[in-house]
């Protein structure tokens, strides 16, 4: 008899720890489903992100936040509370790129829930956050000088002395041969 009220106790129990931590999630609230959905890939930047829950919110208890990649937060409107649906307005353009929604909100029985999920942002259209300088380095290169300019300037300097040499040898030869020829005919 003691046995079996032990073994009565012991499934007791066991049943009520199975139960336990499936009871009061069913109460709680959840996201149903979000505009943009998680993972997505949008062609086109979304200008406002909307959440639909299970239950009702609470305006007061409604967050909604975006952050980017770098983890820095999206400027966006107040959460606009419509029964089970929170939205916010994306205040500029969202460059492509990978974002976070996390939103906090508070269930029927008070307890808070939150979670996140990420979307994308892949416009073929828009540029990249940081085009790539393609002019910078021909322009770099472009100004620096070609060639060193006094390269040429000083080879004009030695040929002079052999030229002038030159001709006082000449000179020297020529007046020579006027004086042996002078010489000769007197
Ligand atoms: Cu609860």
């Amino acid at each position: 008899m003691r046995t079996r009220a032990a073994a009565g106790i012991l499934t007791a129990a066991l049943t009520a720890l199975l139960l336990a931590p499936a009871a009061p999630a069913a109460a709680h609230n959840a996201l149903r489903s979000a505009t943009p959905a998680q993972d997505a890939r949008l062609t086109a930047a979304p200008t406002s992100v909307t959440l639909r829950f299970l239950q009702r919110l609470n305006p007061e208890f409604t967050t909604i936040v975006v952050s980017d990649a770098d983890r820095q937060r999206v400027p966006t409107g107040v959460p606009a509370v419509d029964g089970t649906t929170g939205t916010v307005t994306v205040d500029k353009p969202l460059t492509n790129g990978t974002y976070t929604v996390a939103y906090r909100v508070v269930s029927a029985d008070g307890h808070p829930v939150q979670g996140s999920y990420r979307f994308t942002v892949a416009d073929p259209a828009a540029p990249a956050a940081s085009p790539p300088p393609a002019s910078a380095g021909a322009v770099t290169s472009a100004d620096a000088p070609s060639a060193p300019i006094s390269a040429t300037g000083a080879d004009d300097g030695p040929p002079v002395a052999p030229v002038a040499g030159g001709a006082v040898v000449a000179l020297a030869v020529a007046g020579a041969v006027v004086w042996l020829l002078r010489r000769r005919a007197s």
